[in-house]
C-alpha cells in the first residue's frame, strides 16, 4: 500500500509508452508502459490531483483513458480519442491532470485503436481514507487478468476481423489468458504471512469474461467497480470486459476437505480464471491443440482454465492435490454458492448515500449486429454503425454510408462551434411518458444538464455486451436475468460503470448526467467497438460554456 499522503495531495507519474518483446521466442510487439506489461500501479488517495505525463515512443499515435474517472470539470482530460481529445502523435506527449475521483478499483488503457488488446492497460487504484470493510482484511493484491494474442490486434486481428474473409462476423479467439503479465501456473501470488487479503480483479481482456474461484474458500464480495457493498459470500463469480471485482479472503476459511486424505499437506492453493466459453465463435473445448478452425486465419490453442498459484508459505511450490479437484469438491461446499453474471443481488455498503433520483428522461438502445451495404459485418446501435477512426467519431449508418469526419473531438465542437453541433433536443415520443434524448444522426446524443436518464439497452444479439459510460456511474435497475430487481432494490441499486447486456435479452440503466463533456458510451469488448458499438453523448453543452471551460494550451497543439 501506498503511504498515506496529506488531504490533496499531487500524484505525479510519468508513463513512457513503447513496445517490448519480453516472451521470446515470441516476435509480438507488446504496448507496454515504463517498459511493463501490464503498466505500473498507479496509486492516489481520493481527491488527490493526479498529474501524469503520457510520452508517446510508439511509431503510431495514441491516447490513454482513465476507466472510473469521472474527470468532473476536466471533461478533456478523459483521453477517449475523437470525443474528448486528438491523439497523441508519434514521439509528442501529454499531460494527463485531474483529480483522483470516485475511489476503488479503477484501471488505465489505451483508446486508441486496439492498443488495449496489445497490451495497454495498467492498474489505477484510488483509495478512501476509511475503506468500508477495511476491518476484515490485512494486505491486498491486485490481479489484472487479460487475452492473449499471438498476433498484433492492430495490424492483423482488427484488420481481419472487420473484413470481407471474416463472413460470420466472429471475433478473433485469444491464444490464452494472461494475469500480471504471466501465463498460467506461473503467477505465484504470496500472502507473505496475511491471512485475510483483499483482491482487486481487473478484467482488462479485450474479449473474454471469466469465473474466478479461489480453491477452498469463499469469496466475500466487497466492491463492484467503484462502489462498496455489503459483504457478500460467493464460491465464485463472473467478471466482464472492463469490470473489476474486490473480494476478500480469510485462510482461516479454508475447507479441509478439499484436499484428499491421500494427498501430502498443500501449501498453495489454485486461483482459477475460468474462460467463458460460449461467448466464442468455436466451440473451444471440443477442439485439441495445435489445430486449426477451417475459417480462422491463424491458430488457436486456447485453454480456458488460467491457474495461478496462492502460496500459503514462501516455498513457490504447486498445490498437491489435482488440478480437477475443484469441479468435484464445489458442490460440496458449507458456503453460499451462488454465481451471478450482474451481481443484483449484492447491495451498496452505503444505501443512505444512495438514493436512486427518478428518471426525466429516456433512451432506448437496440443492439444487433448485420452486414452493411460493404457485406462486412458490423454491430449497429439504433441502426447507426459508428467507427472510430485516428481523430474523430465517424459513423455509418444504412442509409449514410460515409460523413467526412473534421478532425475536430467532440468536445472542442461544443466550446468553439456549440450552434454548428445542431443537436436536437429531447422530444415526446410514443416509446415513453418521459422526453426521448435525440441522436442526430451523427452518433450523438444530446442530454440536458441534471437530466436523470433512463437508458433501455435491448440486445437482439445473442451474446452478451458490457457496456461502459465514461463520465458516470449508472445505476442497474433491472435486467432481463433480474427483471423484479426494480421493485425488489428501490432506491439502494448497485452504482457500476460496466453493465453486461444479456444475450438476447434486456437491461435498464440510469444516470444522472451532472458532468458536461463528451461522453461515450460503448460495448467494452474491443472487437464489437471498433465494429460499430459506440456513441457519444453531449452532456449540458450550455453549462460547459456558461463556466467558460476551455480546453489547455496542450490539448490544442494535438489538434494541429
Ligand atoms: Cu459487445
Amino acid at each position: 500500500m501506498s503511504a498515506i499522503t496529506t488531504e490533496g495531495a499531487t500524484i505525479s507519474q510519468t508513463l513512457i509508452i513503447d513496445t517490448i518483446m519480453p516472451y521470446s521466442p515470441s516476435q509480438k510487439p507488446i504496448v507496454a508502459v515504463n517498459y511493463n506489461f501490464p503498466g505500473p500501479s498507479i496509486e492516489a488517495y481520493e481527491n488527490d490531483t493526479l498529474v501524469i505525463r503520457v510520452i508517446n515512443k510508439l511509431a503510431q499515435p495514441t491516447t490513454v483513458h482513465w476507466h472510473g474517472i469521472f474527470q468532473i470539470g476536466t471533461p478533456d482530460m478523459d483521453g477517449a480519442v475523437g470525443a474528448t481529445q486528438c491523439a497523441i502523435p508519434s514521439s509528442g506527449e501529454m499531460t494527463y491532470r485531474f483529480r483522483a475521483y470516485p475511489a476503488g478499483t479503477a484501471w488505465y488503457h489505451g483508446h486508441y485503436l486496439d492498443q488495449y488488446a496489445d497490451g495497454l492497460i495498467g492498474p489505477l487504484i484510488i483509495r478512501r481514507r476509511v475503506e468500508p470493510n477495511q476491518e476484515q482484511y490485512d494486505t491486498e493484491r491486485v490481479l489484472t487478468v487479460s487475452d492473449w494474442y499471438n498476433d498484433v490486434a492492430r495490424t492483423k486481428l482488427l484488420s481481419w476481423y472487420l473484413s470481407k474473409n471474416n463472413t460470420k462476423g466472429i471475433e478473433p479467439i485469444p491464444d490464452a489468458i494472461v494475469v500480471n503479465g504471466k501465463f498460467s501456473q506461473s503467477l505465484f501470488v504470496k500472502t507473505s504471512g496475511a491471512t485475510r487479503i483483499r483482491f482487486r480483479i481487473i478484467n482488462a481482456a479485450a474479449f473474454s469474461m471469466y469465473t474466478v474461484s479461489i480453491d477452498g474458500l469463499p469469496l466475500h464480495i466487497i466492491e463492484l467497480d467503484q462502489t462498496p457493498v455489503v459483504p457478500y459470500t460467493v464460491s465464485s463469480f463472473m467478471i466482464n470486459a472492463a469490470q473489476r471485482v474486490s473480494f476478500y479472503v480469510n485462510l482461516n476459511e479454508f475447507d479441509q476437505n478439499f484436499v484428499p486424505p491421500d494427498v501430502p499437506p498443500t501449501k498453495s492453493i489454485y486461483i482459477r480464471f475460468k474462460a467463458d466459453m460460449d461467448m466464442y465463435p468455436v466451440d473451444i473445448s471440443s477442439c485439441i491443440a495445435p489445430y486449426a478452425t477451417p475459417y480462422l486465419p491463424y491458430p488457436v490453442f486456447l485453454n480456458p482454465l488460467y491457474l495461478a498459484i496462492l502460496s500459503l508459505d514462501s516455498s513457490n511450490s504447486l498445490p498437491t492435490y489435482p488440478v480437477n479437484q475443484a469441479t468435484s469438491r464445489l458442490s460440496n461446499r458449507d458456503f453460499v454458492n451462488r454465481q451471478d453474471v450482474n451481481i443484483l443481488g449484492v447491495r451498496p455498503f452505503s444505501q443512505t448515500n444512495n438514493l436512486v433520483p427518478c428518471a426525466t428522461h429516456f433512451l432506448n438502445i437496440v443492439i444487433t449486429f448485420r452486414r452493411d451495404s460493404n457485406n462486412i459485418t458490423r454491430g449497429f446501435l439504433n441502426n447507426v454503425t459508428y467507427g472510430s477512426d485516428e481523430n474523430n467519431l465517424s459513423n455509418k449508418s444504412i442509409s449514410v454510408q460515409s460523413i467526412t469526419s473534421d478532425k475536430i473531438p467532440l468536445l472542442h465542437q461544443m466550446i468553439t462551434t456549440p450552434n454548428a453541433l445542431g443537436n436536437p433536443s429531447p422530444i415526446i415520443t410514443n416509446e415513453s411518458p418521459l422526453p426521448v434524448i435525440q441522436s442526430d444522426g451523427n452518433g450523438h446524443y444530446l442530454v440536458p444538464y441534471q437530466a436523470v436518464v433512463d437508458i433501455r439497452l435491448e440486445n437482439k444479439d445473442e451474446d452478451e455486451h458490457p457496456f461502459h459510460l465514461h463520465g458516470h456511474s449508472f445505476w442497474i435497475i433491472s435486467t432481463s436475468e433480474n427483471p423484479q430487481a426494480k421493485q425488489r432494490y428501490r432506491g439502494a441499486y448497485i452504482q457500476p460503470d460496466v453493465v453486461s447486456v444479456p444475450g438476447s435479452g434486456w437491461a435498464k440503466i440510469r444516470f444522472l448526467a451532472n458532468n458536461s463533456g463528451a461522453w461515450v458510451f460503448h460495448c467494452r469488448i474491443e472487437w464489437h467497438m471498433y465494429a460499430g458499438l459506440i456513441f457519444a453523448f453531449i452532456v449540458g453543452p450550455d453549462e460547459l460554456l456558461a463556466h467558460g471551460y476551455t480546453s489547455s494550451d496542450n490539448q490544442k497543439l494535438l489538434c494541429q
